[in-house]
């Protein structure tokens, strides 16, 4: 018997798992940050929290919101309201970074972990970007990796009540270690692709990954 058949079987999603637990450990550094470095360069801390977005709120009731993930997937989910809200729930405290230069401390969400959702859709070997589409036009993109953060997650609620029509509700996704222009609000839709399709803000002038401790704020930083 050769040394192989000794090691535990490996299949498409192990070796994607493993991937993004490679790069994750280097992404959510909260845990490890010490205190005095959890305000990224640059910004300030603020108590309240700002509403920013194109002007349009979408009003999305729970009768008429889905949530569509395609593309690169070898199980496309099509989810209702009843259908979302049956999934497992995840419960993560985390801070928001805005690339306006304000933070703020200690937001409690509830939703689906992001790994859950790879879990139902199984990206393909070949998906290597995510492109979040949402209800008033806005997208933006991330790589697979900053999607699959252990403590991002499509969050429907905040601070223990459903999230606000002006902060995305229904539903939003949270990406915690990325400025939050990331976070797309009122999200319909998840696309995985095998090339990038930089988004709204990835177009004009932002960068198009952008980690705050980085300060990766704009396309030429
Ligand atoms: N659908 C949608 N999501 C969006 C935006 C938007 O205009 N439309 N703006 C982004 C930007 S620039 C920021 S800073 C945050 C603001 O979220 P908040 O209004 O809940 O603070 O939402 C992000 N998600
Ligand atoms: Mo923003």
């Amino acid at each position: 018997m050769s040394d192989d058949a000794e090691l535990p079987p490996e299949s498409k999603l192990t070796r994607s798992k493993q991937r993004w637990a490679a790069e994750g450990k280097f992404l959510t550094g909260r845990h490890v940050r010490p205190d005095e470095q959890r305000l990224p360069p640059g910004q300030h801390l603020v108590k309240d929290w700002p509403v920013l977005d194109l002007g349009l709120t979408p009003q999305i009731g729970h009768d008429r919101w889905r949530l569509d993930v395609y593309g690169a997937v070898a199980q496309p989910v099509f989810w209702d309201w009843a259908q979302f809200t049956a999934q497992p729930q995840a419960d993560i405290v985390s801070d928001i970074h805005c690339v306006t230069t304000w933070s703020r401390y200690d937001n409690r969400w509830q939703g689906l972990a992001t790994r859950t959702l790879l879990e139902a859709c199984q990206p393909t070997d070949q998906a290597r970007f995510v492109v979040l589409h949402s209800y008033d036009g806005y997208t933006t993109n991330l790589s697979i990796e900053d999607f699959a953060a252990p403590d991002a997650l499509i969050a429907h609620s905040w601070s223990g009540a459903p999230l606000d029509q002006e902060h995305g509700g229904p539903v939003r996704l949270v990406v915690p270690h990325l400025y939050f222009w990331k976070s797309a609000k009122w999200l319909q839709a998840i696309e995985f692709r095998e090339d990038d399709a930089p988004g709204y803000w990835e177009v004009r002038g932002y960068h198009n990954r952008g980690d705050p401790w980085a300060e990766q704020r704009y396309s030429s930083d």
